[in-house]
Formats: structure tokens, C-alpha cells, sequence
């Protein structure tokens, strides 16, 4: 009827797990009865089913949504959904293994942020590009000058992954985005050893993922001072144009040291210590020693100089030039102090670390971002719960239960309309949103393997589902993926090269009512406030820190689909 808007029907349009739940969800339907699925050309019907009672999307405008569960329909292949009255007939992908390729691509968006190196043809395709930013004279800002190191002289800080739809290199940002794909090498090793991306390194003998991170790795090693202190970023004064990365030429700065970056930096080195120890016989001698040497003189340096937040305004009051990228400005570190003190006691069973933990205790741990990182420290006690001290094992007690009660939480308050975990109020739509639903996903995941409960997994998938195009845009929200993906990021590279399609494997940040860059979206309900519009860094943007619980999330499911 007149004014009545169309009843679509969005899918997860990577594809579903032939075992798991699958749902469609048909948009703007309220009295729809059956729904069916054929083969692809439409002529037998293979299964029909009835549709869920309609809920209002709370997320997006109250528009009602009517649930298509063909969970019961286990076959395998390429299908068509229908539902009578709805303006699509979308495909519909059952796999054992569907997540495979999109898992890998994610992983493999790292190697396309590669800075100081160029991408060649047989490992980036039509997306090869000469290398920018060498870093190998990277100027001391006023904000970082010392008596040995004057503002105006040089060290090289090379290599390293660009955070984002920028070219610069943020400390920080670094620190959750190589927690999380160390933690997804622990995790899930065995199907990570054998998971190859095609990048230069592939087949030197170290899994792909270790390769990957290495690369960044090393990068953040130079960013250490020689008194233990860590450079907050290395950074332009000012955001780049929309060029290639070796036509971005401007003076490159590292920035004042910071307590929050030294501490990031302090616990990814504990972490790597123990997860490199694998390979110090053969393929990285010394590397798991550097790594906790880095990590004890870092936290040495951070209990010395316990007070030093990034506040870039205030340092452009001091300092020349002014800096006006990236902030990644903290001011609350309680959580960066306790996940570096778990990381430390952990890899070196030392007492100032334990005492550390005894003392001060758990932080509340809220769904990680890089401003908040007390989650990651109480998922990795207790991943090693039983090779701590007694004296500690109150506080893994604490942890688990504050594990089990977010995920609880997490699964009774998603967006029931569309069946999500993700939506359990409107903060989760914020700048980097898509994020929250992925680390949601990681938080369920972890769970899952703590309690062996399926509905944590199932939770996970439901925001897999999300991500991928179930949910009230019809975007799946991965660069290269889908029927319908973001052409159009904010991101230099897929700006400037000329190149139709963007670089593939990138994770937009996603709906963002907020709007903070200023361009004309669609509306501004939290679930549909996004714009596949290259200029709206708020909603379209990619970044390391998004890439990376995709990354764990997507291949633990396959992970946990191959057991
Ligand atoms: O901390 C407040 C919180 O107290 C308040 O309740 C909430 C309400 O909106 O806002 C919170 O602050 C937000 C902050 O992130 C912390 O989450 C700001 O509004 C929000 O604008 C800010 O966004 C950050 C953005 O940079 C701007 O600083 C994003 O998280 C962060 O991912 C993004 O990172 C950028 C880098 O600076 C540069 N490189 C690209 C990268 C991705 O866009
Ligand atoms: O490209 C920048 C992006 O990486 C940041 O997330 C964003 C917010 O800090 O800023 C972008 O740069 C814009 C700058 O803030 C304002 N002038 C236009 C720049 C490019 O859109």
C-alpha cells in the first residue's frame, strides 16, 4: 500500500554453518506467514517453514522484522529464500566451512597495510604498490626530546602496519590489535599452522599469522626508547591527503613517550615472549628473550613515570610542530596497568607482578577497545590459571566469573528483533562499532571454551551474522565479501589506486549516529547510520584494532566447525 516501505529480506551473505543456526530476517513484515527455500533457479522448493512473530527493530527506527529460521534445513550448497511479498530473493550459501576464505582475507587485510615495504604483484594482486614511508629517519619531536636525543635529530622506526585509513602509527592502537591475534594464535594454533595467506614470508616455516604480526612486531620494538619508555606514535604533523602511500612524503615525528603506550607496549612484548618461545630453537632465536627484556624495562619505566597521559592539546600548547592526527588519548589507566601486570606474571612468575595483581585486583572488565583493555588481561589468567600461584587463584576465580556474567549479559540483551547479540543498547553503535560485535564475538568465543556451552557460540555466530549482512543496513561489512560490501572506504590506499574494487579483507567501522565527520548519512538511527562514502571516516573507515577481533572471530568458528 501507499507509503508502506518494502519488505526486504537480509541474510548473512558470506554463508552459513551447515550445523549451526541460520536466520534471515525480513525487514518492514508483519504479517507474513511462510517462507520457503528452492533450489537456486527456483523451481523446487527444499524446505519451508513458518516466520517468527514480527518484534520492532529498537535499533532501527522500530521497523518490524519477522525472523526466518531455517536452522532445520542441513544441506549443503547454493539455495534461493523466498518470501512471498518480499522485493528479493536472496541467495543463500550452507557450507561446512563458509567463514574459510573471508577468515584468511581479514587476516590477510594486514599484509595490505604494510608500511616501509612495497607489495608485489604475486602476493597483492592488481592491488600491488610501491613501498612509503621508509621510517628509517624518523625526526624527535619537541613533545620526546632528551638530552641524548634532541628534537630535530632522527632514529628509524621502519616497518609496521598503518592503523587505518591513515598512514600513521599508533603505539596504542598496536597494543589490543596484537593481543588479539596473538590470542587467536593461541587459541586455535593447530588450525592457524596450516592457515597460509600468500604473503612474502609464506613458508619459511613460521604459520602465516605469526609472520603477519611479526612484521608489526618488530616495528614496536623500535618505538622503545633506550631508558625502557615507548613513543605514544610515529606520526605526520598532520593527516595526509587522499594519495598513494609512497606519494606521502611529509616530515615524519615520533611523539612523546607515554605511560599508556609504554604499558600497551610492556604487555604485547610479556605476551609475545611466551607465544615466540615455540620457535627460539629454530626459526627465532632470542626473539622470546628480547621480547621480555623489552617487557620489564617498559613497565620499569611506566612505574616511574606513572602519569603521563596523551593529551595532544596540550602538547601543541608546548611543542612544535602541532600534531593533529590520531589522538588514542587515555586517561583512565587502571586497566592498562592490570593487563600489563597479568601479562608480566604470567610470562615471568616474578613477585612485583603478582603483588601487583594482589593489590589492586580485578578491574570491571567491559568489552575491549583500545581504551579499555582490563578484559584482555583477565582472559589471558585465566587461559593460564594453572600455572599461576595459588596466591592468585581468588583473582582467576574473579575473572572467570565476570567472564560467564558479560557473556550471560551479553546474550540476554542483543537486538531481538534481529537476533543479535550485537544492539544491547545504542553505545554499541558508536565509531568502530562493528568492532564491539566482533569483540563481542571474541568475548563468547572465550567462553564457549571455558564452559563448553553451546549457546556462547551460537551468540558469537549470531554477530558473525551481523557483521556479514544480517542486520538493518543489508551491508556486509567486509571489503570483498558479500552481494553488497562497502566500495567506497576511507582509506587512502583504496581512494588513490584507481582501483575500482577496495582493498579486500577490511572491516568498516560501521553505523555511528554520532557522525563526527560531518557528512550527510541516510538517517541517524543507531543500526542504519552508516554511508558507504569514502569521506565519512566515522562510519567507513578501516582499522587494525576492527580487523582484529574479525579475525579471531571468524576463524574460531572454523576453528571450533572443524572439531
Ligand atoms: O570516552 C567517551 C565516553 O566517555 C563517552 O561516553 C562516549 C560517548 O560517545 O565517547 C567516548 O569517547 C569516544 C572515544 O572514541 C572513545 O571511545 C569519542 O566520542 C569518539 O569520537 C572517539 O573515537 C575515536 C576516533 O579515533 C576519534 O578520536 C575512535 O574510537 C578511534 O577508533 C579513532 O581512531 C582513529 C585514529 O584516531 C586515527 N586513525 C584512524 C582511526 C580509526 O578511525
Ligand atoms: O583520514 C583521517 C582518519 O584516519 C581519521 O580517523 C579522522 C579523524 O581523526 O580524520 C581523517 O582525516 C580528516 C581530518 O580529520 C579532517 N580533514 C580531512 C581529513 C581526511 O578526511
Amino acid at each position: 500500500s501507499f507509503g508502506a516501505k518494502a519488505q526486504t529480506i537480509e541474510v548473512n551473505q558470506v554463508g552459513y554453518q551447515i550445523n549451526a543456526p541460520k536466520i534471515a530476517a525480513v525487514l518492514n513484515s508483519t504479517n507474513g506467514t511462510k517462507f520457503f527455500i528452492t533450489n537456486i533457479s527456483g523451481t523446487d522448493t527444499l524446505f519451508s517453514a513458518q516466520l517468527q512473530p514480527a518484534r520492532n527493530d529498537v535499533y532501527a527506527n522500530n521497523i518490524p522484522v519477522q525472523l526466518a529460521d531455517f536452522s532445520a534445513f542441513q544441506q549443503s550448497g547454493t539455495f534461493q529464500l523466498i518470501v512471498p511479498g518480499a522485493i528479493n530473493k536472496p541467495q543463500i550459501i550452507i557450507q561446512s566451512l563458509p567463514f574459510y576464505t573471508v577468515g584468511k582475507a581479514v587476516l590477510k587485510g594486514y599484509y595490505y597495510q604494510r608500511a616501509s615495504m612495497p607489495l608485489l604483484p604475486q602476493y597483492a594482486g592488481v592491488w600491488a604498490r610501491p613501498a612509503g614511508h621508509p621510517d628509517n629517519a624518523v625526526l624527535i619531536h619537541e613533545s620526546a626530546a632528551t638530552n641524548e636525543r634532541p628534537a630535530g635529530s632522527t632514529i628509524a622506526t621502519p616497518g609496521g602496519w598503518y592503523d587505518a585509513g591513515d598512514y600513521n602509527k599508533y603505539v596504542v592502537n598496536s597494543g589490543i590489535t596484537m593481543y588479539t591475534l596473538l590470542s587467536a594464535y593461541a587459541h586455535y594454533a593447530t588450525y592457524f599452522d596450516t592457515l597460509t595467506t600468500n604473503i612474502p614470508e609464506t613458508g619459511n616455516g613460521l604459520p602465516d599469522i605469526i609472520n603477519e604480526l611479526l612484521y608489526n612486531l618488530r616495528w614496536m620494538l623500535t618505538m622503545q626508547d633506550t631508558d625502557g619508555g615507548v613513543y605514544h606514535k610515529c606520526t605526520n604533523a598532520a593527516f595526509d591527503g587522499m594519495v598513494m602511500p609512497n606519494a606521502a612524503t611529509q616530515p615524519r615525528y615520533v611523539i612523546e613517550k607515554t605511560t599508556a603506550a609504554t604499558l600497551d607496549f610492556a604487555a604485547v612484548m610479556a605476551q609475545a615472549a611466551r607465544i615466540f618461545a615455540k620457535w627460539q630453537n629454530n626459526r627465532l632465536p632470542h626473539l622470546a628473550d628480547s621480547c621480555k627484556q623489552a617487557a620489564v624495562k617498559a613497565w620499569q619505566w611506566a612505574e616511574q613515570h606513572p602519569n603521563l597521559d596523551y593529551n595532544q592539546t596540550s602538547m601543541n600548547a608546548k611543542f612544535k610542530p602541532a600534531v593533529t592526527t590520531g589522538a588514542y588519548g587515555d586517561t583512565h589507566l587502571i586497566d592498562e596497568w592490570f593487563w600489563a601486570a597479568a601479562e608480566l606474571a604470567i610470562t615471568t612468575k616474578d613477585k612485583p607482578y603478582i603483588n601487583w595483581l594482589l593489590q589492586y585486583k580485578v578491574p570491571v572488565a567491559v568489552i575491549p577497545s583500545w581504551n579499555q583493555v582490563a578484559a584482555l588481561g583477565m582472559f589471558s589468567l585465566l587461559n593460564h590459571a594453572n600455572q599461576l600461584s595459588a596466591s592468585l587463584q581468588p583473582l582467576i576465580q574473579n575473572c572467570k566469573l565476570q567472564a560467564i556474567e558479560v557473556a550471560n549479559y551479553l546474550l540476554q540483551h542483543g537486538n531481538m528483533a534481529m537476533h543479535t547479540v550485537m544492539g544491547q543498547s545504542n553505545n554499541d553503535f558508536i565509531w568502530g562499532g562493528n568492532a564491539v560485535a566482533a569483540n563481542q564475538g571474541m568475548w563468547l568465543l572465550q567462553v564457549f571454551q571455558l564452559t563448553g556451552e553451546r549457546r556462547y557460540l551460537n551468540g558469537a555466530l549470531s554477530n558473525a551474522d551481523y557483521l556479514l549482512g544480517r542486520n538493518a543496513t543489508g551491508y556486509c561489512y567486509i571489503t570483498g565479501f558479500g552481494t553488497k560490501s562497502p566500495m567506497h572506504p576511507h582509506h587512502r590506499p583504496s581512494i588513490a589506486d584507481g582501483i575500482q574494487a577496495p582493498v579486500p579483507g577490511l572491516l568498516v567501522g560501521g553505523p555511528n549516529p554520532a557522525r563526527q565527520d560531518g557528512q550527510i548519512y541516510p538517517n541517524n538511527y543507531p543500526e542504519t547510520a552508516y554511508t558507504d562514502n569514502d569521506k565519512a571516516y566515522a562510519a567507513n573507515e578501516i582499522a587494525i584494532n576492527w580487523n582484529a577481533p574479525a579475525v579471531f572471530l571468524l576463524n574460531g568458528l572454523n576453528y571450533w566447525a572443524l572439531q
